[in-house]
């Protein structure tokens, strides 16, 4: 088995990006599955097809995706990719999006093929906080993730994909008082933990456990 794992450059105020930075520091290898790694831009128009080549070069089964979610306690699996890009701020491009659909031809919204519930129990298991989240926001995160899965749609029927959000570094909040963080050991940890959970759910969905929430 092959999992593309991707994370984002560094956006906004920030110098660091705790993706990229987890995502190089992954094993070669979890759980008998191949790891492969890729940075991407944080720019709405430029991020898509840097997946789209590395998904034609390298066929994985698996896309997973991580970006930064600051402010977040936990890491996150995400559920459900909407067809919006509104940027609360500029990317790296300079580029800020408002009300915009990412593609007319496609779905209001996909559903990862994840087993987000089994990650997240796997990552706390692991002794690193981790939630299912309802929403990946809707800048560039959110953005990639739905447009993996418009490309599973139209372009690449047997992969399966998702996004996971991570929180601040440490050095991160060293500005942003109240604000939570988690180390890049933890990091590292609660990835890996969420990667063997995808492996060890293969071809048998998501478990039954609660993971819902009122709001
Ligand atoms: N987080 C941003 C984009 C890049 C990243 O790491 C987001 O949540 O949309």
């Amino acid at each position: 088995m092959k999992i593309l794992v991707t994370g984002f450059d560094p956006f906004g105020d920030d110098k660091i990006n705790p993706a990229i930075e987890a995502v190089k520091r992954l094993p070669d290898e979890i759980a008998g599955a191949q790891i492969v790694k890729l940075e991407i831009p944080t720019k709405f128009n430029v991020s898509a097809d840097v997946v789209k080549d590395a998904i034609a070069k390298e066929k994985p089964d698996y896309v997973l995706s991580i970006g930064q979610a600051g402010g977040r306690f936990e890491l996150t699996p995400e559920r459900v990719a909407i067809n919006l890009d509104d940027g609360r701020i500029q990317d790296n491009a300079g580029y800020q999006p408002l009300n915009h659909t990412i593609h007319g031809d496609g779905e209001n919204a996909y559903f990862t093929q994840l087993p987000i519930k089994a990650m997240a129990k796997a990552i706390r298991e692991a002794g690193v906080p981790s939630a299912v989240s309802n929403t990946a926001g809707t800048y560039v995160c959110n953005h990639i993730f739905y447009q993996v899965q418009y490309m599973r749609d139209k372009m690449f029927p047997d992969i399966k994909a998702g996004f996971m959000h991570i929180p601040f570094l440490p050095e991160q909040v060293v500005t942003r008082p109240e604000t939570p963080s988690l180390s890049l050991d933890d990091d590292v940890l609660g990835i890996t933990a969420a990667i063997k959970a995808i492996v060890s759910r293969d071809g048998k969905g998501d478990i039954e456990t609660i993971e819902g929430k009122d709001h």
